[in-house]
């Protein structure tokens, strides 16, 4: 592709003048992009049909990621790293006068997930491909990815995220591959000589397209893969309908709020849209292709992103069973074998429920499955001597007249991952230990992992040239190579210039805060960074409370160092989030107070970045010195973006949690700032009530300042705006062990600062960082999924 710098040149004045009929000087940067998009499309399909045609002929197991949610940001320069033209289009664009980052720029990021759960998404569709296995992304074209975040008056104001509106130019839809999925009605039992078929009538249709995503792999044209998304449409015969109407609205917008379960009906549509959707065309695509029903599970893998869509549990029995005919027994193995489950969270308000009349209504067939599976679980259970009550209430699918998706998931399916260590037996032991009980076989732990290539060759070129320079380019295909660095810990010549690739990553976040916020921040101070979701459990609190102290210690005069300071939050609150939305609010007031303060002479700043999202992330974890991964023990299932600032190579300052705890392992203490309290610790504390939050108010008078300063007229807001935060710490006794934290906290934090002054062996524990981060890759994770639970073979 592209071989040569004026190969490329050319063929881009052709396509030009093609569709805008005029020379590339006199385009837009909106038409310069198009013709660029055009030109790596038009190449990606040729390899594109040949995947297909190829995987058709060697009839090789296909694995399907079923996720609500794919986080996948701007594509434009995904292609251009994993097609290995990055360099050439640069170079060759330059020549014609043309910056490629502006034309970037044009594409809209497509924000089809709320945060770590949908970008693990994108991020293993990179590794599938990579790593040779025909896996591919079923999910919801929504029309209104996550909002836009602004920031007005230090609120967070929500806007709608209009990405599709001039166009997505990589996909392609597929009207032909169109299906018809239906809801309400009723079904018709009858009974054919003693054999029951089930005949759902009355129904209301809703007509699923799909649009198809090409997923290239780094370094290989051989396997394109494909990402395919739902978007809802009126049936053909009702094209009469306004577009607003029911049918189109189902893929109209993504729901904003992660751990909380609305339940709203809505909601439940989406879910069964896209599964309904994509078990159907890949029953067609196995059929066409495969002789016998009974082989399904060798060749095809439907793998589930946390409960949103275990709806495949029951819609692949409905398929076996009234479609293809095979009895209940059959059907079962078939549908269990073909499926496995990821769990991605323990937090119980997140955990999904269907009010049991809501399925019936909606899904009338569906849900007469789920009564049945339900029904039969509790009898196999019982026959075996297994049950007592407390196993039948935490194992029953069907409670209280609610569906619980996790235990639909957990039994519909072969296998059950978290995605940490510590999670996974979290899960285990504490979360599901009658499920444990009754399958241990099915428990496997899958440390999550991120795309290196995008959040470090793409986000961070000055960095991945100097790695490359150091130990050739082996890691970008290894990234278990990165190891190989060690051996510069005492070159310091390289540490050097590893801390000047970060000093002007850190001028390129200055001049873009500048630019968009209007904020000076200073590349020589520490880099503290906290970014992801505003919830509770994540304490972006506890960091305010940190900087509130630190504040209060530098204006009584008492000890400081003498290091600068920039706290850097990003992030969304789910819209109804009342809590979450007052610490954005919080976090705002302070950085008025702190940036405006005179007295301080530039010794601390806060910023507040706005609308963080992919395009954002990859600006911010190569700048930053500090990684924030401060969630309450046991909370954070894995975390992200504490693998992302590691490949970047900041420090972490974070709770034993997650991920954490594997980075810890790999690094050495000595490479890492770990505080607080166990998750074991926390556990125990919430079995016996919680702890007294009061008594740590009373006897630590630092903090006993601040929290007051939350109510006391230190920050001029309105009457009583930050009282649900005060209330939240000490009427309601502090769920998520701020106060208890609190101290060893800001231990970590003052060692962190104190090593960041001692630059040479700061320099090496950033090092440290990035040489053992290759583990965290989500080529390890895929390669992982792949031997232990979908098994396809002849990959990398
Ligand atoms: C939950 C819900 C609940 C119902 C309404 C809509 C909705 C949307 C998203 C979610 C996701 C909650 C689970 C989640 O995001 N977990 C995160 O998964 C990451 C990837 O495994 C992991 O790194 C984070 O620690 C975990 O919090």
């Amino acid at each position: 592709m592209f071989k040569s710098q004026a190969i490329f040149q050319n063929a881009y004045k052709k396509k030009f003048s093609e569709i805008a009929g005029k020379k590339y000087e006199d385009g837009t940067a909106w038409e310069q992009y198009q013709t660029l998009v055009m030109l790596i499309m038009e190449q990606i399909k040729l390899n594109w049909n040949q995947t297909n045609c190829n995987n058709a002929v060697n009839k090789k197991k296909q694995v399907y990621y079923f996720s609500m949610e794919f986080l996948i940001g701007k594509l434009l320069p995904y292609y251009l790293t994993n097609l290995g033209i990055g360099e050439v289009v640069q170079k060759g664009l330059k020549v014609l006068g043309i910056d490629l980052d502006i034309l970037i720029d044009q594409e809209k990021d497509a924000g089809l997930g709320n945060g770590g759960l949908g970008r693990l998404a994108a991020c293993f569709l990179d590794s599938m491909a990579f790593m040779g296995i025909p896996g591919h992304g079923n999910g919801i074209r929504y029309q209104f990815g996550l909002f836009e975040q602004k920031i007005v008056n230090g609120f967070q104001v929500e806007a709608q995220e209009e990405w599709l509106k001039e166009g997505y130019p990589w996909e392609i839809k597929k009207p032909e591959k169109s299906v018809i999925i239906k809801y309400f009605g009723n079904v018709d039992t009858v009974n054919n000589n003693g054999k029951l078929t089930f005949i759902h009538e009355n129904y209301e249709s809703v007509l699923a397209v799909p649009y198809d995503v090409p997923i290239v792999s780094y370094d290989s044209n051989e396997n394109i893969n494909t990402l395919r998304l739902w978007c809802a449409e009126p049936p053909a015969d009702r094209q009469d309908y306004e577009p607003s109407c029911h049918q189109s609205a189902i893929s109209h917008v993504l729901y904003p709020d992660d751990f909380s379960q609305s339940g709203k009906q809505l909601r439940l549509e989406q879910e069964y849209f896209f599964v309904a959707a994509g078990l159907s065309s890949i029953i067609q695509h196995f059929k066409k292709h495969n002789n016998s029903i009974f082989d399904l599970p060798n060749k095809v893998a439907v793998h589930i992103n946390d409960t949103h869509p275990a709806l495949c549990v029951p819609e692949l029995m409905r398929i076996l069973i009234d479609e293809e005919g095979i009895d209940w027994e059959d059907a079962w193995d078939i549908t269990v074998n073909t499926i496995s489950y990821t769990n991605h969270t323990i937090m119980p308000e997140a955990l999904e429920k269907w009010q049991l009349h809501l399925v019936r209504y909606l899904l009338p067939r569906i849900s007469m499955i789920i009564e049945e599976i339900d029904k039969r679980f509790k009898q196999d259970i019982s026959s075996k001597n297994l049950a007592n009550s407390e196993l039948m209430r935490n194992t029953a699918i069907i409670w209280d007249d609610e569906i619980r998706m996790a235990n639909l998931a957990v039994i519909g399916s072969h296998s059950v991952n978290g995605v940490s260590k510590l999670h996974s037996e979290i899960l285990k032991n504490n979360v599901q230990p009658e499920f444990n009980t009754i399958y241990p076989h099915k428990y496997n732990n899958k440390t999550n992992g991120i795309s290196h290539r995008r959040f470090l060759m793409e986000a961070n070129p000055g960095l991945a040239e100097l790695i490359t320079q150091a130990i050739g380019e082996g890691w970008k295909k290894n990234s278990f190579e990165l190891n190989n660095l060690v051996a510069y810990k005492e070159d310091s010549s390289f540490l050097t210039r590893l801390s000047e690739v970060k000093f002007r990553n850190k001028c390129r976040l200055q001049e873009y805060l500048f630019k968009t916020q209007g904020i000076k921040i200073n590349p020589n101070a520490i880099f503290d960074v906290q970014v992801k979701r505003i919830h509770a459990y994540k304490r972006q609190l506890l960091n305010t409370l940190k900087i509130m102290d630190i504040y209060n210690l530098i204006k009584d005069h008492s000890h400081f160092t003498d290091v600068q300071h920039v706290f850097i939050f990003g992030g969304k609150a789910a819209p109804g989030y009342h809590y979450a939305k007052t610490i954005i609010k919080l976090i705002n007031a302070l950085a008025q107070k702190i940036n405006k303060d005179q007295d301080l002479n530039d010794q601390l700043k806060v910023v507040f970045v706005e609308n963080f999202n992919v395009s954002i992330a990859e600006l911010i974890y190569p700048a930053a010195d500090i990684s924030e991964q401060i969630s309450t023990a046991s909370r954070e299932a894995s975390g992200t973006g504490n693998m992302k600032f590691m490949f970047n190579g900041a420090v972490t300052l974070g709770t034993p949690d997650g991920a954490n705890v594997e980075i810890r392992n790999k690094v050495g203490d000595e490479n890492i700032e770990i505080f607080g309290l166990t998750s074991d610790e926390v556990i125990n504390y919430y079995r016996l009530g919680g702890y007294n939050a009061l008594n740590e108010y009373e006897n630590n008078p630092r903090l006993k300042i601040v929290i007051d300063q939350l109510v006391n007229g230190f920050f001029p807001d309105i009457e009583k705006e930050y009282q649900i935060i005060y209330n939240s710490l000490l009427e309601e006794n502090d769920q998520f062990f701020v106060l208890k934290d609190f101290n060893p906290y800001i231990e970590g934090f003052n060692k962190l600062s104190l090593h960041f002054k001692k630059t040479e062996s700061w320099q090496k524990t950033c090092l440290t960082n990035i040489a053992k981060a290759g583990y965290f890759s989500s080529d390890r994770s895929i390669k992982e999924y792949n031997q232990d639970i979908w098994r396809v073979d002849n990959t990398r």
